[in-house]
């Protein structure tokens, strides 16, 4: 690529937008403070590195077996390290209990403790990486259908004695990073068929949170994800998005917004200005349903450039956590983060680009055409020209020359797997 021509691209495009009103200087500062939340289980297909690990279980599913993933931990931090080479800016990893450092050893999740993070806090501090954590009620002999509203009182304390277990180590490395590390909570809890104990298992599911939540943990920070349904766990969803809205605002907790777990014409967008009135901060989990929370890689299509809009829109962006959340086994999986985290950028950036007071104005002026018309523009705006010249600042591949490096890494690394 001609960096001249990027250059070049970029002074016109910064004039076009000082035209309207947009400093693109400032614009391109503050995508350079957008971080993600990469999620490491997109380099194994959620299977993670317990010694004792069974099939995968818990409503969720990851199809495709493309040859390559990340068979230990050397191997997934090596996939991480080489997809943040190619996305733009300083992101931060979200690590799930299960990929822990276990050493060959059997740990079961109401076992678990920081020790078995020591490694990734440590490699963490070395690549500068911020991290994020999960707890993990999939993939284990007790998920069965109900883990924290399971009214079986062994099963629900096991559970509540892992998640517990998870803050300790989430608290542990927001001490260790200098910063709180935000932890995932997200149980598949449900039924397959027609069933009659809901109550139960909400009331069930309320207690088992506010135990868990009871000790505070001044270095992390919860937030709790709903969903629609789970794989096998069809007809109702202990955990839904009205059950940890109410749960969030009430407990003051960040709500996760999956944006595979609604119904297909729902709006994911749409909650960022319904709840921040009522929640102080929410966790986005960027994902793309196919037809259901399919977890395919995040593009830049009309939901997600929403979503980011809004946020801008309502001016929370210091509110906001940006997790991605896609797991697809069936293409290579370095691709899958790199085209995922840029498509995830980019529409930040283009919410970030918008002439947004003008639009505004003219919206309560009641020039509802001229509201139109700027957002119609905004589509050919040259955006592109922006995040060219974001990804050659950052000494990252400008465009599609991430593929030749995809290619070399295939080649060097991921074909000797
Ligand atoms: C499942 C949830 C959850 C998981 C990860 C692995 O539907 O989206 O966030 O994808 O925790
Ligand atoms: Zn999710």
């Amino acid at each position: 690529m001609n960096t001249q021509h990027i250059h070049q691209a970029y002074a016109i495009a910064r004039e076009r937008y000082a035209d309207i009103g947009v400093d693109t200087e400032q614009v391109i500062n503050q995508l350079q403070h957008f971080h993600l939340s990469l999620h490491c289980w997109q380099a194994d297909d959620v299977k993670g590195f317990e010694v004792q690990a069974g099939a995968m279980s818990g409503g969720i599913q990851s199809t495709g077996d493309f040859p390559g993933a990340a068979r230990n931990i050397d191997e997934l931090r090596q996939d991480i390290l080489m997809a943040k080479s190619l996305i733009p800016g300083q992101h931060r990893l979200n690590l799930h209990e299960i990929y822990g450092d276990f050493k060959g050893k059997v740990v079961d999740r109401d076992e678990v403790t920081v020790e078995y993070f020591q490694s990734w806090i440590d490699w963490a501090r070395e690549h500068d990486t911020k991290l994020d954590f999960n707890s993990s009620s999939f993939s284990h002999p007790k998920s069965g259908s109900l883990s924290l509203a399971n009214p079986d009182e062994g099963i629900r304390s096991f559970w509540v004695e892992h998640t517990k277990r998870c803050r300790d180590i989430a608290n542990a490395m927001g001490e260790a990073q200098g910063d709180p590390c935000i932890m995932n909570l997200w149980v598949h809890d449900g039924c397959k068929d027609v069933s009659v104990n809901h109550a139960l298992y909400r009331n069930t599911l309320k207690r088992s949170l506010d135990e868990i939540f009871a000790t505070p943990q001044p270095m992390m920070k919860d937030c709790i994800e709903g969903k629609v349904f789970g794989i096998g766990l069809e007809s109702f969803t202990v955990g839904s998005h009205d059950f940890y809205t109410a749960y969030a605002a009430q407990n003051d907790k960040i709500l996760t917004i999956d944006t595979g777990h609604y119904h297909p014409t729902e709006s994911p967008a749409d909650k960022v200005s319904a709840v921040l009135p009522f929640v102080k901060e929410l966790m986005l989990h960027v994902s793309r349903p196919v037809r259901w929370d399919s977890d395919h890689v995040t593009i830049m299509d009309d939901p997600t450039q929403e979503l980011f809009s809004e946020i801008v829109r309502a001016d929370a962006l210091g509110r906001v956590h940006y997790g991605l959340d896609f797991f697809d086994g069936s293409i290579n999986r370095i691709g899958a983060y790199v085209i995922g985290s840029r498509a995830a950028q980019k529409c930040m950036l283009r919410a970030l680009l918008e002439p947004r007071e003008a639009i505004s104005h003219l919206e309560l002026a009641g020039d509802g055409y001229k509201v139109l018309a700027i957002l119609e523009e905004q589509k050919a705006m040259p955006w592109q020209a922006v995040y060219d010249e974001f990804c050659l600042r950052n000494d990252v591949p400008v465009g599609s020359e991430f593929i030749s490096e995809i290619d070399n890494y295939v080649a060097e690394v991921i074909s000797k797997r």
